[in-house]
């Protein structure tokens, strides 16, 4: 072999070496640092680009009326302020199927967060990584910790703002409504989601309240948790009426609690006989109301929240942090079969699309 073959052979061997290193170290180098966690979710094929702030909005379950309407209020008014938006939620109201989303949309660095947290305490880690990564949070509807929704404890001070109801005031109103329809005594059952999820501890806390306040009159037979599931909440309902023939009052808690329960009541051929007071507002609570199977609907403002949350995240990422309060309620309207029909009662009630 010539020199020049032997130079040429040995650029070749050193190309080919070179090429095999090269394909190795694509097939074992690591995850770049911001891959999502989980598979792209719907917030990944939706987030907007642009020079304009970004803000998502993780709600706690899909197809929930009163989440439909809050991500409407954010839209609209995401789209007033120019800012661009984007809202993702678990299929089921359940920490483990929304955590993987808070982490896809941490991967894609919105300026800010408002997120209604499914669990208290499963929440709080994971929502830390995202204010760790640089996003403005805020909670909507719940919140995190067991300081009651106060973000000025050092613990949580991180959190710019919680917006959302008073849920003890809530629990109160509804169960003090009940109590006086019962004539101030009898017996009581509670429909409920879960523990540790604050909006609806809350309730029962102040539902809790009013029932004490009674001295003994009116008796707590029973607490059930459905799971956020209508259909579970009308089997365990049932069951009760089976088994207490002279109840007299229940709370469902939120949307399918009530749901479940003025549906058992209606099938037992009890309705106007055992009073039911129903957290949250959608268009069957308001009919459910009107055929006196409910007696009171405790109509949340969820627009209100919603609109909220983008402009205190607007003036997060515009540095003016002295405009935002650390808790904002948002208020009630009371719906009874006396105001049903006025304009306000008509406004409040959520959104189904
Ligand atoms: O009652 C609302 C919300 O406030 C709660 O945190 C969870 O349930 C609802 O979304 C109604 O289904």
């Amino acid at each position: 072999m010539s020199y020049k073959h032997l130079r040429i052979s040995m650029w070749i061997g050193v190309l080919a070496l070179l090429a095999l290193v090269l394909g190795a170290c694509t097939a074992v180098a690591p995850a770049p640092a911001q891959a999502p966690a989980a598979a792209p979710t719907e917030a990944a094929a939706e987030a907007p680009a642009g020079d304009a702030p970004t803000v998502a909005l993780i709600y706690g379950v899909r197809g929930d009326g009163f989440y439909i309407t809050m991500e409407a209020g954010a839209r609209a008014k995401a789209a007033e302020l120019g800012v661009n938006f984007f809202a993702d939620g678990p299929a089921q109201f359940q920490p483990a199927l929304q955590v993987p989303i808070l982490d896809a949309v941490i991967a894609q660095q919105p300026d800010a967060i408002c997120i209604a947290a499914t669990d208290r305490q499963a929440l709080i880690e994971p929502m830390r990584r995202a204010y760790d990564a640089g996003i403005h949070m805020l909670s909507v509807d719940t919140f995190i910790g067991d300081t009651a929704g106060d973000y000025t404890v050092p613990e949580l001070d991180w959190m710019l703002s919680y917006i959302g109801s008073d849920n003890v005031q809530g629990g109160e109103i509804g169960c003090s409504a009940i109590i006086e329809a019962m004539g101030g005594e009898g017996k009581f059952y509670i429909q409920d989601v879960r523990p540790g999820i604050s909006t609806t501890d809350q309730r029962v806390e102040g539902c809790k309240n009013a029932i004490e306040a009674t001295g003994g009159a009116v008796e707590l037979i029973g607490l059930d948790y459905n799971d956020d599931n209508a259909a579970k909440a009308a089997e365990q309902t049932s069951a009760v009426l089976a088994s207490n023939p002279d109840l007299g009052g229940i709370f469902g808690t939120n949307l399918f609690s009530a749901r479940g329960a003025a549906q058992a009541v209606a099938n037992a051929g009890l309705t106007g006989v055992v009073k039911v007071a129903n957290f949250d507002a959608p268009e069957d609570a308001i009919v459910a109301l009107q055929n006196n199977v409910v007696d009171i609907v405790i109509a949340q403002h969820p627009y209100e929240m919603g609109e909220k949350c983008i402009e205190f995240a607007l003036a997060a990422v515009n540095g003016d942090f002295d405009s935002i309060p650390k808790r904002w309620p948002t208020g009630y309207t009371i719906i009874t079969r006396e105001n049903v029909d006025t304009e306000e009662a008509q406004q409040s009630i959520y959104k189904s699309e």
